[in-house]
């Protein structure tokens, strides 16, 4: 495991080279919560109140948004607005995967305006880093509205059973944050693990003060896999394990209580944390 990841938040909230790394480490302080629920409603309304609901006990709000079937700017307005309400960050869980063109045009603009509303999007590797460096050049743009306040994840690993995002993927994704992943808005990973440890491709150095999040999905509390393929862990495995940020779907939003589920996961990966930073910090 990396220095940094035995670091308080609030440590890493002031020294993290990426501004909304920096921010995300604030909010995960303030409001105690390591926890993303990843929402995967269908509905605006649904969507919105589930945000309103359980935004007091996360940090981030995580979107798939092309699945709202009557996005709008009404979802637009009230994600921005709740997630000031409630002091959360946003990630629309897109998984840029194309050329690096299409990539742009589907994040910039488009029918769902992802730039203008996500603070966080994430970014498959199978098709090389000229996606990273495409959706880099969007957020660095001297003329882009919201330069400093985007980040991009690398989807260094993938829960699901089977998945190729292994190995030599995994150090690729390790390898391209390490070259010029910040100067193009990298902020970390999406994987199963901490990943300081892994990817040491030849004239690629790990820096010593390196600080890449990590968000973990595939979190659930009381279920291994899925039929569909999903393979899970619990809020506590994951962040000994290296992660930072715990995601959490259906585990949450589809039990019985929600807000108490919701609660419980914040616990859980808040307790997670501090037993991992050691005594004395809380
Ligand atoms: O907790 P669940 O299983 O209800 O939902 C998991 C959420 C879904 C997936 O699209 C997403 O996490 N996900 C991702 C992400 C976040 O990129 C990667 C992955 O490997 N597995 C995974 O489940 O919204």
């Amino acid at each position: 495991m990396s220095s940094k990841s035995g670091l308080p938040y609030h440590i890493r909230a002031t020294t993290n080279p990426h501004p909304v790394a920096r921010k995300l480490f604030a909010v995960a302080e303030r409001k105690k919560s390591n926890l993303i629920i990843s929402a995967d409603l269908t509905d605006t309304k649904s969507l919105l109140e589930c945000a309103d609901e359980l935004g007091p006990f996360i940090s981030v709000f995580k979107t798939h948004i092309d699945i709202i079937h009557d996005f709008g700017d009404e979802t637009v307005r009230g994600l921005k607005s709740l997630a000031r309400k409630h002091d959360f960050l946003i990630f629309e869980d897109r998984k840029f995967v194309d050329i690096g063109s299409t990539a742009q045009k589907q994040y910039h603009g488009g029918a769902l305006r992802i730039s203008e509303w996500a603070d966080i999007v994430n970014v498959s590797l199978l098709g090389g880093d000229g996606v990273v460096n495409a959706l880099g050049q969007v957020i660095t743009d001297e003329t882009f509205p919201y330069r400093g306040q985007r980040a991009l994840l690398l989807l260094a690993e993938m829960t699901t059973a089977g998945s190729l995002a292994v190995e030599k993927y995994t150090e690729r994704c390790v390898a391209v944050a390490r070259k010029n992943g910040i100067a193009a808005g990298v902020m970390g990973f999406v994987a199963t693990r901490g990943l300081e440890d892994v990817g040491n491709e030849p004239g690629v150095e790990r820096d010593e003060d390196e600080d890449f999040v990590v968000f973990t999905t595939g979190i659930n509390s009381s279920q291994s896999d899925n039929v569909l393929g999903q393979k899970y862990q619990t809020p506590e495995a994951a962040i000994r394990g290296g992660s930072d940020f715990i995601i959490a779907g259906r585990g949450i939003y589809a039990s019985e209580d929600r807000v108490q589920a919701a609660k419980q996961y914040q616990a859980e990966g808040w307790a997670a944390y501090v037993a991992r930073i050691g005594p004395g910090h809380y």
